[in-house]
């Protein structure tokens, strides 16, 4: 089975590549930006025609936090549309049976029942810090229904809650949460700085997944037989910004205090995913949210340490 992996060089491509790549049987496909650029529907065409890959995961995305999505929203929409119509489209048209696409729990409205089912998809208004990329999501789940409905491919798609682990982006402002406490805290720590400033009022609630878990329900929905058109993946947990700046300063050993800016925003108020339908499947996280940041955390010293700490 030719496997490409589109995006294979982010955090979660990465995490992909790390759950398929002893699989006997898988031979992966993978294409750094400059070799490949998937805005450039010829080029994403000409590979598609040359190499025939038989199943596709797009994992290749524009991606960001809070700052980065409400300050660059022309680009979250169109960066995020174009790749997703290209790697569908030209997937159909050489011949792929299987593609499988990843968005993310920011789809969902603003103000969904939580936890949040699949069916709550465009029930309400979206979130607007993130109204962009989320746009962009649902456009992609959106043609891999309709494709999979109009011409009987198996393209469907999975839906992650914030996702984190090795390879993250650490960049102060452009950054989600996770990642961004791990710098602040780490460099407070050696710098002996008193305290750190987190964003917003600390209330909100999220839900986060260690990316080796994404990846492995990834590998599961592919072997599914009849998966739904799109699925949530996450743990079924979530906790409090203000819980997590605590469970950051403790793995990174950080006793100073923490301020909180009210000058930024808080986002939706909670996003935490409905996975009984995952579950009901037979699959489930398997990394707690305090071993998943210790793991992080490690993966952070080892990057910044071996000089190649995405910023
Ligand atoms: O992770 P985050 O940037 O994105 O922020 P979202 C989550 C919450 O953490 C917000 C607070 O309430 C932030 O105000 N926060 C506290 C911080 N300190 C910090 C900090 O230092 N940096 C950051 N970034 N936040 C994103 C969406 O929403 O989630 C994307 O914008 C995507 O589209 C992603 O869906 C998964 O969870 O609010």
């Amino acid at each position: 089975m030719k496997l490409f992996i589109a995006g294979h060089r982010g955090m979660v491509g990465s995490a992909l590549v790390r759950r398929f790549q002893d699989v006997p049987g898988v031979s992966l496909l993978l294409k750094t930006r400059q070799e490949l650029d998937l805005k450039n529907q010829a080029q994403v065409d000409a590979f598609y025609a040359k190499e025939k890959p038989d199943v596709v995961i797009i994992a290749a995305a524009k991606v960001g936090g809070i700052q980065a999505n409400n300050t660059y929203p022309a680009e979250f929409l169109y960066d995020n549309l174009i790749v997703a119509s290209n790697t569908i489209d030209s997937a159909y048209t050489h011949g792929v049976k299987h593609v499988l696409f990843l968005g993310s729990s920011c789809i969902y409205p603003k103000l969904a029942p939580q936890p949040m089912r699949e069916d709550c998809l465009l029930s309400s208004p979206l979130e607007l810090t993130n109204e962009a990329y989320a746009i962009a999501k649902i456009a992609g789940l959106k043609l891999c229904q309709y494709y999979r409905k109009q011409y009987g491919v198996l393209y469907h798609s999975a839906m992650p809650t914030n996702l984190y682990g090795p390879g993250d982006n650490y960049h102060l402002e452009k950054s989600h949460v996770l990642p961004a406490l791990i710098r602040k805290f780490h460099e407070a720590k050696i710098q002996g700085k008193s305290e750190v400033v987190a964003w917003g009022s600390g209330s909100p609630r999220r839900e986060f997944l260690y990316v080796d878990d994404l990846a492995d329900a990834c590998a599961f929905l592919l072997k599914a037989e009849n998966p739904p058109d799109w699925i949530n993946i996450g743990t079924g947990l979530d906790v409090t910004i203000r819980e997590l700046t605590e469970l950051v300063a403790h793995a990174t050993a950080y006793t100073g205090k923490i301020v909180w800016d009210s000058t930024k925003p808080d986002g939706t108020p909670r996003k935490l995913m409905d996975v009984s339908r995952m579950t009901n499947l037979g699959w489930k996280a398997k990394v707690s949210v305090a071993e998943g940041i210790a793991k992080t955390y490690a993966s952070y010293v080892e990057e910044l340490k071996a000089g190649h700490l995405r910023q």
